[in-house]
């Protein structure tokens, strides 16, 4: 028998009793995302065509500016997203500081966190782009909203997930409720349940990290990298490795086969590269929801501390057995 065919709002109204706020908000902000997702995979087709039409900085035919790809997800996130009527501030890897729509909250109690366009070198290369999202509720609506209000801990978020331009335009999900996957139907325009209840493996066989810092790590970190490499059968190893440039399509990867992705801490950077509340929390939450584990080597992800809006963190995420072993390597406990 064929399978049910649930667009992103039925299954909306279908699946999710309970959300802060309402099923009616929840359905809105997942709308304004997947509106988002159309436009950049509109966008994103069209990408490779940028230097024919007018090089990016220069002008084009029409003599207009060219912006960057990145400008453009950064603006549609933010013009789609004013005018939902839920939200009440913004912020986002390509802006310093978060956009107050609204400081009495009286546009919404939502706030949303979020990287435009992930893994953004890859555009000149025609290969696979993502966007992160991570929603926060107002909790003072009574008070005038400033910064502090967005920096939030992984654990208060109350939707997240990450739009994935691939072969196929994908947006996955979580409400704490676990992890759903949709994907775009190009030809009408809606998103359809696709991966229903996402349960990743407790261990994969793949590892994806850029091993070109390989001689920045901790002595910790290459140790756990030079295991991944010797052969066990009872493991599965040796690994395979396979690293994208795109945090979303690797972790997508790992969400659905299971495996390792890294971005550790280095001796002159342990800080790392990626960003806590728009990269690593909402990665961190989908992945839990999907039985997997999310750590910064030391910490699990969702309960570091958000200090400063643009805050980098060492990024351990994917399979729960996989991470837990990249962790005792990290931590000293194996050597
Ligand atoms: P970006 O959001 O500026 O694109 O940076 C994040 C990206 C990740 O998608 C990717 O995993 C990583 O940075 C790649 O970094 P590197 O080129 O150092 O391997
Ligand atoms: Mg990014």
């Amino acid at each position: 028998m064929a399978q049910q065919i649930l667009t992103l709002e039925q299954f909306i109204s279908l699946n999710q009793p309970t959300f802060p706020g309402g099923v009616g908000a929840l359905t809105g902000l997942l709308s304004q995302i997947g509106l988002i997702g159309k436009f950049l995979a509109h966008d994103l087709r069209r990408a490779g065509l940028l230097d024919i039409l007018g090089t990016t900085g220069e002008t084009n035919v029409q003599g207009e500016a060219v912006k960057k790809l990145d400008e453009i997800a950064n603006e549609t996130f933010v013009r789609v997203l004013q005018q939902s009527g839920l939200i009440c501030a913004l912020a986002s890897e390509e802006m310093e500081k978060p956009i107050i729509l609204s400081r009495d909250g009286a546009q919404g109690s939502y706030m949303v966190l979020f990287d435009p366009l992930d893994g953004s070198s890859n555009t000149d290369v025609n290969m696979p782009l993502g966007s992160i999202f991570s929603i926060v509720r107002n909790q003072r609506p009574d008070q005038p909203l400033s910064e502090r209000d967005l920096v939030r801990k992984g654990t208060e978020q109350v939707v997240a997930g990450y739009l994935l331009f691939g072969a196929s335009t994908m947006l996955v999900y979580t409400v704490g409720q676990g992890v759903h996957g949709f994907t775009l139907e190009p030809g009408i325009g809606e998103y359809l349940l696709s991966h229903k209840a996402i349960t990743m493996p407790a261990r994969g066989k793949v590892y994806a990290a850029n091993e070109g810092n390989y001689q920045k790590w901790p002595g910790g970190t290459q140790k756990y990298f030079d295991y991944l490499k010797v052969k066990d059968k009872a493991t599965g190893r040796p690994y395979s490795g396979r690293y994208s440039g795109c945090l979303v399509a690797d972790v997508h990867r790992m969400l659905l086969g299971g495996g390792i992705y890294l971005y550790p801490g280095e001796l002159d950077k342990p800080e790392g590269k990626l960003r806590l509340l728009y990269e690593a929390n909402p990665l961190a939450w989908v992945v839990e929801q999907a039985g997997g584990r999310a750590s910064t080597g030391t910490l699990r992800i969702l309960d570091v501390e958000a200090k400063q809006l643009h805050q980098r963190v060492p990024l351990i995420i994917g399979s729960a057995d996989d991470v837990l072993e990249a962790e005792s390597f990290i931590q000293g406990r194996r050597m």
